[in-house]
């Protein structure tokens, strides 16, 4: 095949739309899809100031650099999960990306300032902490942003982790998560900021492929409590289908957001009680924060494994 722009040799195939490029070209083709998403979906202006979610892998540090290639005021906020040798190899990509191009990474450390890591948060009954790590994110995410003065927070989810999430969500009827499956979700409170997802649209293959082309060194290897998630395995058969007939994914995704959205019942309007947490003074609708309560459960198995191998707390 031969890249679609200058007809040299081609090195990446999409194959969803039939053409190529060549590793000279292709960076442009990819931030060219990005820059038409931001413009069309309204995700931010120039002059806004944007927070990327930044993990250490590929899709955060691809976004990251997409968005400093177009010129965009991108800062990156990191969060220390605590998750063993993997975090502290996830930390040094994240923080070597940072420090190579001159950009402003933020970090918060969950051991260190709220006295837990995301392994304390493991249920009894799946044995994975991912629904209350995903919480945890959010939460930085939002906090940093607001407290920083951050217009949007941006993450680099792909098309393949969009359409496994349509794909759990359509599989157990959760009309709510349907409901808010959106590239953009607006602030619904002054606490609460802008998310987007600018890489919606591009597949993990052509995301990795940028990193690749633009050396971009992440972390290879996968959260290992990643293990066993239900997310895995929509991932696997979605690229079944996708082997059989290329696009498949893409027109699920896309076909969503257009129509299937239409036939969804209106998402429930937002909690009109929405308060300040006692504890922390974010956005929440009980006295106490979902993320606090966490946090206490996550602080006390903390102490209990302390004392339990001997170890001096680090918490605050
Ligand atoms: S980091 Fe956290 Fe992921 Fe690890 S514990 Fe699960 S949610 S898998 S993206
Ligand atoms: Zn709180």
């Amino acid at each position: 095949m031969r890249c679609h722009r200058c007809h040299a040799p081609a090195n990446v195939e999409i194959r969803r739309s039939r053409i190529a490029f060549c590793a000279r070209c292709y960076p442009d083709w990819f931030r060219a899809q990005v820059q038409e998403r931001i413009d069309h979906d309204r995700m931010f202006r120039r002059d806004q100031r944007v927070l990327v979610a930044v993990s250490g892998g590929k899709d955060s540090l691809a976004l990251w650099h997409t968005l400093m290639r177009l010129g965009y005021r991108a800062d990156g906020l990191y969060v220390r999960l605590g998750i063993g040798e993997y975090s502290r190899r996830s930390q040094a990509k994240a923080e070597g990306f940072a420090n190579r191009h001159g950009l402003l990474l933020h970090q918060v450390d969950l051991e260190a300032d709220h006295g837990f890591v995301v392994p304390d948060l493991v249920e009894a009954r799946s044995g994975k902490p991912c629904a209350a790590c995903g919480t945890v994110k959010r939460y930085h995410f939002n906090k940093v942003a607001a407290e920083l003065g951050y217009d949007v927070v941006a993450t680099g989810h792909n098309l393949d982790d969009e359409a496994a999430t349509l794909f759990g969500n359509l599989v157990h009827w959760n009309g709510e998560y349907l409901a808010r499956q959106l590239p953009v979700l607006e602030s619904t409170h002054p606490g609460f900021v802008r998310k987007v997802k600018p890489l919606y649209r591009l597949s993990e293959r052509e995301t990795a492929a940028y990193a690749l082309v633009e050396r971009i060194d992440y972390i290879l290897e996968e959260c290992p409590m990643a293990k066993g998630a239900k997310s895995l395995a929509y991932k696997d058969m979605l690229n079944c289908l996708e082997e059989q007939q290329p696009g498949a994914k893409y027109r699920f995704l896309v076909g969503f957001l257009k129509q299937g959205r239409s036939v969804l019942p209106a998402a429930a309007p937002e909690a009109a009680d929405v308060r300040r947490c006692s504890r922390c003074g974010q956005p929440t609708t009980a006295e106490l924060c979902a993320y606090c309560r966490m946090a206490d459960r996550g602080r006390r198995k903390h102490e209990t494994k302390d004392r339990k191998y001997g170890r001096t707390p680090v918490g605050p």
